[in-house]
């Protein structure tokens, strides 16, 4: 899962990717093929893989992996450089849009809510561009005789038609993921997870007259947790106490990105490695299956599957097997959030 960090001049991005990516992704910061991008690869914690490797002792745990996109840094710089970061997002599978509501050291105050605004609207607008191109280039090819991709044409015109009145294609579930208009890109339609930063003291949750939909909103303390992320955990603890953070920025907003991308994880223990995999709810075994392994999907036989409760009631898979609860299933079984899997599979 790549999400890419998104949001105005001075919104506190790099502060949000400092705070996100500081523990747990300390070594993997890297710059990215363009420019001065950054991207860091974060595990996500999860008690389970903790529990299934000291059940198993494997020699290796390997947890479910997040990818930050931080664009490269085009401070103070209008619309127009901006294609630049626009375009290194693109092949993000979700956004995460920072939104500033602290105060600038000049004094100047926040509006959280114009501000959102605004880049949901350059977002739109940069969708509008690549829409409209798409549709002359349709028109012209069709003048000169060659017959167009019929429902290209009409899905861009749909996408139009919805972009002109101002709203994100997101709000046309439909549309926004239909597989003709996937190659484009289009900002305005992937997930998006809104970050309001908030400054240190302030917990609340800004008040907006309108709020958007189908998306998530968090608050998040990014300056504050940017400097816990770089504490050592007994440090950190204290001041996650004293400030009544219960649970990291980094750990909410991973949470908050598995339920908007509708992701869930399963488990394997294969050889020495115990590892979580993720994938999109309402994925078949088979699916699951591809995910480990390429041989695994073309061989598949059955799966094994017990779920993560079950194992931990009888202490291991050996004694859950003994009672019947590892379950066998086919191609066609949908994968639960928590199932340990074990594909049969010949190649
Ligand atoms: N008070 C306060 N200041 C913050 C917070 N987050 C960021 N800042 C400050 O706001 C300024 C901008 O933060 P950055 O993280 O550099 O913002 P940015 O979006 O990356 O900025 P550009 O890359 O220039 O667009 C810096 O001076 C930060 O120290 C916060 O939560 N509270
Ligand atoms: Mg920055």
């Amino acid at each position: 899962m790549k999400l890419g960090i998104v949001g105005l001049p001075q919104s506190g991005k790099s502060t949000i990717f400092a705070a996100l990516t500081g523990a747990r992704g300390e070594d993997s910061s890297r710059r990215g093929p363009r420019g001065d991008q950054k991207i860091a690869t974060v595990k996500v914690a999860d008690e389970r893989v903790d529990t299934l490797t000291k059940i198993y002792k494997p020699k290796k745990s390997t947890y479910a992996q997040v990818e930050y996109l931080l664009p490269s840094e085009i401070s103070g710089s209008p619309s127009k450089s901006d294609d630049l970061s626009w375009n290194q997002v693109r092949v993000c599978d979700a956004l995460i849009h920072v939104v500033r509501n602290f105060r600038l050291p000049g004094g100047i105050e926040p509006d959280s809510e114009a501000d959102f605004w605004r880049l949901e609207e350059e977002m739109i607008l940069s969708d509008m561009v690549v829409v409209e191109k798409r549709i002359e280039r349709l028109e012209a090819e069709s003048k000169k005789g060659k017959k167009p991709d019929k429902e290209e044409y009409t899905l861009l015109n749909s996408a139009r038609e919805l972009l002109d009145k101002g709203q994100p294609l997101r709000s046309d579930p439909a549309l926004a993921s239909a597989h003709a208009l996937k190659g484009f890109t289009f900002l305005s339609a992937k997930p998006e997870l809104v970050v309001i930063n908030n400054d240190d003291e302030d917990e609340a949750t800004p008040e907006w007259k309108l709020m958007p939909e189908n998306i998530e909103t968090i608050v998040v303390r990014g300056r504050l947790e940017m400097d816990i992320a770089s504490m050592t955990k007994e440090e950190a603890e204290e001041f996650l106490d004293a400030y009544h953070i219960e649970e990291s920025a980094l750990d909410r907003v991973i949470r908050s990105s598995y339920k908007l991308l509708n992701l869930i994880s399963f488990f394997t223990v294969l050889g020495e490695e115990v590892r979580a995999w993720t994938i999109k709810a309402g994925s078949t075994a088979l699916m699951a299956a591809g995910t480990v392994h390429t041989d695994m999907e073309k061989g598949f036989i059955r799966a094994e599957v017990l779920p993560f409760d079950e194992l931990i009631k009888h202490g291991s898979f050996h004694e859950a097997r003994h009672r019947g609860l590892v379950r066998l299933e086919g191609k066609e079984y949908i994968v639960k959030d928590g199932d340990i899997i074990n594909f049969r599979f010949n190649i």
